[in-house]
C-alpha cells in the first residue's frame, strides 16, 4: 500500500521506551504530536479519542490553558528554589490547597514527583513513625496480590504483580501480601461494587497475617482502594471498612495508594470518600497536576506529623527524605491550577453523574466472544478476556492496536482492557469508545490466528506511510 502523505519519523534508536515492547513498537510506532480536550492528534494527523486520560493522569482533559498559563508564568518568575533548608511560598499554598481537598484529617503533605516515589515515601514514613514513637520492631510491610505501587524497590516489594518483580532480585525483607479481592467465579459481570464476601476476605488479613506475624511487628498495610493497573479490581462492599477496623485494632498504619483513584476517578474526590474509609496515609500523583508536570503527594494524618515534630531532637531533621524536585515551583503552580479547575467544574460530580451511563455502555459488551468479565466503578471499566493458551495478553494487545487504528486509544494489561477517560468525556464519546471496542473485539476474533498477530494492524494508509518510511 502506498500513500501520498509524508510523515517524518524521529530517529528511534536512542530512546528506550518504558513498559513497552520496544522492538514491536519501533517497527510500527504510535506517536502523538498534539492533544486538546479528549483527543490526541497522531503523528499521521489522525484524531484519536483518549479513552484512558493519558495514563489515567489527565482528568480535566488535554491542553488546559489555565494550567499552561500558570506554569508558564511561574517559569518566568521563579523557576527553581532549593527544596532542602529553603523553599518558596507556592509550596505552602499548594500543600494548603491539597489539604483542603483531602479527606478530613489528612492535612500534612509531603511532595514527591511520581506515584512510585509516593509509595516509597509512604512506606518510609510508616517505618520511621513507629521508630520515632518508640516501636522500632514494628517494621514489616504488608501489600496485596496484584497491587501496583509503582516501580521503585519499596513499591515493587509491596506490589503484587509478578512480572514487575521477578527480574529484579531479592526485593525487601519483611514483606508479606494479602489476597486480592477479585472473584470472577462468583462476581463476573457485577455492575459496580460486588455485594458479598467483603468482611470474610478482610478477616482473612487478621487470621492469616496475625498468625504468620506478630501483629505488633507490622508497620503498615498498603493497598489501592480500587486496583487499577492489575486490571480494574473493585473491592466488595464492607471490605475496606473492615480492613480499617483491623488496622486500628492492631496499631497498623493503613496506607491508601490513590494514584489512580484520586481526583474524581470514582465520582468522588478520593477512593477514601467513595468507600467512606479514612486511611492514616494517602498517596496521590497523576491527576494532581492533570498530568502536565510530574508531581506526587503523600498526605498524612496530623498526629503522624506531630509525632515526628514532638519526638525528634531539637534542631534535628525529623525525616531524612526528599527530592531535588519536591514541590518544584512549576509543579505547585500546575497543582493549584488543577485544583481550581476541579473546584470550578466539579469534575468529581460530573464523573458521578456520568457513571451510570458509562456502566451501561461498558456492560453492553457482555456476550461478545471471549469476554469473560466486565467490571466498573465511577469512570473506570475493565473488560477481561478468556486466556488463550500460550498467548497471554495477545487478544488484548491486538484489540488495543485495532482500536488505535479505528481512532480510539485504550489501555491493555495482560488479558484485560482498561477504560478510564478524562472526566470531561461526553456521552456520545462514551458510545464511541465502547462501540469501537465492540467492533475491534469482533474483528480481531473473526481473523483467527492472524487477528492475534500485532503485525496485522496499523494498516490504514497513513500508518503505512510511516511504516514504509521507516523501512526504506
Ligand atoms: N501507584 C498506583 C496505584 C499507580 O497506579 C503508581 C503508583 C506509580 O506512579 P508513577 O507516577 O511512578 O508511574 C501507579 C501508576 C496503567 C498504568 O495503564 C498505571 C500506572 C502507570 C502507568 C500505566 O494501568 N500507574
Amino acid at each position: 500500500m502506498s500513500s501520498s502523505k509524508s510523515v517524518t519519523l524521529p530517529n528511534m534508536a536512542n530512546y528506550w521506551v518504558p513498559f513497552t515492547a520496544n522492538r514491536q513498537f519501533k517497527s510500527m510506532p504510535r506517536l502523538f504530536k498534539a492533544a486538546k480536550g479528549n483527543y490526541f492528534t497522531s503523528i499521521d494527523d489522525r484524531e484519536i479519542l483518549d479513552s484512558t486520560a493519558g495514563l489515567w493522569c489527565v482528568p480535566a482533559g488535554h491542553g488546559r490553558a489555565e494550567i499552561a498559563t500558570a506554569v508558564g508564568n511561574q517559569l518566568m518568575t521563579l523557576d527553581y528554589a532549593p527544596a532542602f533548608q529553603s523553599s518558596h511560598p507556592l509550596a505552602f499554598e499548594a500543600a494548603e490547597r491539597l489539604a483542603e481537598y483531602m479527606p478530613a484529617g489528612l492535612d500534612r503533605i509531603f511532595f514527591t514527583n511520581s506515584g512510585s516515589e509516593c509509595a516509597d515515601t509512604a512506606l518510609k514514613i510508616a517505618l520511621a513513625y513507629h521508630r520515632v514513637t518508640g516501636n522500632p520492631l514494628r517494621n514489616k510491610l504488608i501489600g496485596r496480590e496484584r497491587g501496583y505501587h509503582g516501580v521503585n524497590f519499596g513499591g515493587i516489594a509491596v506490589g503484587g504483580i509478578a512480572g514487575n518483580r521477578k527480574a529484579f532480585g531479592n526485593s525487601l525483607a519483611g514483606v508479606d501480601h494479602i489476597r486480592h479481592p477479585l472473584d470472577i467465579a462468583k462476581n463476573a459481570f457485577t455492575k459496580g461494587v460486588p455485594a458479598d464476601g467483603g468482611i470474610a476476605l478482610a478477616n482473612e488479613f487478621e487470621q492469616r497475617m496475625m498468625t504468620l506475624h506478630d501483629p505488633a511487628t507490622i508497620a503498615a498495610l498498603i493497598i489501592e482502594p480500587m486496583q487499577g493497573s492489575a486490571g480494574v479490581i473493585v473491592p466488595p462492599a464492607a471490605y475496606l471498612k473492615r480492613l480499617r477496623e483491623i488496622c486500628t485494632k492492631h496499631g497498623i498504619l493503613l496506607i491508601f495508594d490513590e494514584v489512580i483513584t484520586g481526583f474524581g476517578r470514582l465520582g468522588t474526590k478520593f477512593g477514601a470518600d467513595y468507600f467512606d474509609v479514612i486511611p492514616d496515609i494517602l498517596t496521590c500523583a497523576k491527576g494532581l497536576t492533570n498530568g502536565v508536570v510530574p508531581m506526587g503527594a503523600v498526605a498524612v494524618k496530623r498526629d503522624i506529623y506531630d509525632a515526628f515534630m514532638e519526638n525528634s531532637a531539637a534542631g534535628a531533621i525529623e525525616l531524612p527524605h526528599g527530592y531535588t524536585y519536591s514541590a518544584i515551583p512549576i509543579a505547585c503552580a500546575a497543582a493549584i491550577a488543577t485544583l481550581n479547575i476541579f473546584a470550578t467544574e466539579k469534575l468529581e460530580d460530573r464523573a458521578a453523574t456520568l457513571s451510570t451511563y458509562f456502566e451501561t455502555a461498558a456492560h453492553s459488551l457482555k456476550g461478545l466472544p471471549m469476554v469473560k468479565d466486565i467490571r466498573n466503578i465511577g469512570l473506570v471499566a475493565g473488560i477481561e478476556f478468556e486466556p488463550i493458551a500460550g498467548k497471554p495478553g495477545a487478544l488484548a494487545f491486538a484489540t488495543y492496536l485495532k482500536c488505535y487504528e479505528m481512532g480510539v486509544h485504550v489501555r491493555f494489561t495482560g488479558d484485560i482492557i482498561a477504560i478510564s477517560p478524562p472526566l470531561t468525556i461526553e456521552k456520545y464519546e462514551i458510545d464511541r469508545i465502547f462501540n469501537t471496542l465492540s467492533d475491534a473485539i469482533k474483528f480481531v476474533i473473526a481473523q483467527g490466528e492472524a487477528g492475534l498477530d500485532a503485525n496485522s494492524y496499523l494498516k490504514n494508509e497513513q500508518a503505512w506511510a510511516m511504516h514504509n518510511q521507516q523501512n526504506t
